[in-house]
């Protein structure tokens, strides 16, 4: 027999009541619903160190399924800083919430630890990436949009990601990039009401239409221009996810990529530049957000994916 009306109303109630609180443990919202990224810890771009040259002199720390990371991994990879700067990648811990170095790093188990010793509050979020320095024994900086303007200007490298011919374009399109589409699809996916993720939703497709738009006019071309920029740096670790995360958990789902042909082929591009798909872990991107975002997927199961090779794969060959 079905239980009462009354009786499935409450539980509806309550259930969605306990939802709100558990969607408030991933990040603030504000009164509309929109989700609010929290500010973080070091977050000033600073001089470039005096020994930014020594080797070894400075550690980057990323997990590979955090798309801000991905930013700085990809700065760091294109520009191949492995000289000075080495590559520290920590696991999460998703019952507790925090990302684990998996041996002791300056005698810190958690990144947690390694964030209080260098003097951040005891309420900062200890988020991926950092930049360490070894002679300072500090974090640097760990605000992602600051760190990979820092490290194109790392000595040691000659491609230069901020080309002076494309400047206004680079930063007209990293502004929109940064609030519609890297945030954007977090802010759809942790929206608390329908408003909000239409606000977001909308935003961020109509983003990627002029950015199809954009490229389809100007074919071979990269975002801001011929050479390539931190505007196609950003832009990459949020479209790569697309199908595989953003799409079924965050519900951006308006259009596949496929529908935006000028783009897709963009992200095939990028893909094939050297050492990107070193970069890319879309098993340990589907295992981090479907099992750690409990409020939006609570059965932790993770749904079946395409193979990323067939999202960057070129054209079919003509028979
Ligand atoms: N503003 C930061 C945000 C980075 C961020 O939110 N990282 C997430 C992973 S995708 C994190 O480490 N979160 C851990 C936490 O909030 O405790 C940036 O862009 O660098």
């Amino acid at each position: 027999m079905a239980p009462p009306s009354s009786l499935v109303r409450t539980a509806r109630c309550l259930w969605h009541w306990q939802w709100l609180q558990l969607m408030g443990g991933l990040g603030p919202a504000d009164a509309q619903g929109n989700y609010r990224r929290p500010p973080g810890a070091f977050d000033q771009l600073p001089p470039l160190p005096t020994d930014a040259a020594a080797p070894d002199g400075h550690v980057l720390i990323v997990g590979r399924s955090c798309p801000w990371a991905h930013r700085a991994w990809l700065v760091w990879s294109l520009r191949q800083l492995g000289p000075s700067i080495s590559l520290l990648v920590v696991e999460p811990d998703p019952k507790a919430g925090r990302w684990c170095f998996q041996q002791a790093f300056e005698g810190c188990s958690t990144l947690a630890e390694l964030y209080q010793r260098s003097g951040a509050a005891a309420t900062a979020r200890a988020t991926v990436p950092v930049l360490y320095s070894r002679s300072q024994q500090t974090i640097v900086l760990s605000e992602s949009a600051r760190l990979i303007e820092l490290l194109n200007r790392w000595p040691g490298a000659t491609l230069e990601l901020e080309p002076a011919a494309q400047a206004a374009s680079t930063t007209t399109w990293r502004e929109r990039l940064q609030h519609s589409v890297n945030d954007g699809v977090y802010r759809c996916g942790f929206a608390r009401t329908q408003a909000a993720y239409d606000r977001a939703e909308a935003e961020l497709f109509d983003t990627l239409d002029a950015l199809d738009a954009d490229l389809a006019a100007h074919p071979g071309s990269w975002l801001s221009g011929p050479a390539l920029s931190l505007a196609d740096v950003v832009l990459f670790p949020t479209l790569i996810r697309l199908e595989l995360v953003y799409a079924p958990l965050f519900g951006c789902t308006r259009r596949t990529l496929w529908q935006l042909p000028a783009l897709a082929d963009w992200r095939r591009r990028f893909y094939a530049l050297q050492g990107v798909d070193q970069t890319c872990w879309p098993e340990a991107w589907r295992r981090d957000y479907f099992g750690a975002l409990f409020p939006l997927n609570p059965s932790g199961i993770v749904p079946a994916a395409p193979p990323l090779s067939t999202l960057v794969a070129g054209p079919a060959a003509a028979p």
